[in-house]
């Protein structure tokens, strides 16, 4: 009889053990989503990606960079300056997601640039994006391209001031 006991709190032991313990999981990129995501077409060297960022965890986020196997390489953007003279520029610092809350990555606003091109992306298609985290953690999105004129906005590689 206490053999059988014995034998049954292992069970259930390992039983327990089967669910995660989810709350000691602190990856950035595993509690963010980004929904309604697209990128434009773009002229052929350099395509926007935008969708909205959604944090889901108890603590800030911060996305520093990412990687494509369409692009050369991606880049965080703001667009500064007047309507009618905006610039993009990579974002200093990255974009932060404060727990519990949502980024828009709007044509006009924060962005992700792709960068350098492997080839046009057509109208349609379907590209793959890694959103890097500041902590190293990694966030694998499909992204679909749509027509898109853009905004025009100039690039602007470096922070040099406002020009
Ligand atoms: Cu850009």
């Amino acid at each position: 009889m206490r053999r059988f006991l014995i034998a049954l709190v292992v069970t259930l032991l390992a039983t327990g053990c089967t669910t995660p313990p989810a709350e000691h999981d602190h990856a950035m990129a595993a509690e963010v989503v980004l929904e309604e995501q697209w990128a434009s077409a773009g002229d052929g060297e350099m395509a926007a990606v935008f969708g909205t960022l959604v944090n889901n965890g108890h603590h800030d986020a911060r996305i520093v960079s990412g990687s494509s196997p369409a692009a050369g390489r991606v880049e965080v953007h703001e667009v500064a300056g007047e309507a009618g003279a905006k610039t993009m520029r990579p974002k200093e610092g990255g974009i932060v997601l404060p727990a519990g809350g949502s980024h828009e990555l709007v044509p006009g606003g924060d962005h992700l640039m792709l960068m350098d091109l492997t080839a046009p992306l057509p109208v349609g298609s379907d590209i793959e994006l890694t959103v890097q985290f500041e902590d190293g953690s990694t966030l694998p999105v499909t992204v679909q391209v749509r027509d898109f004129a853009g905004a025009n906005e100039e690039y602007q590689p470096e922070h040099n001031g406002h020009g």
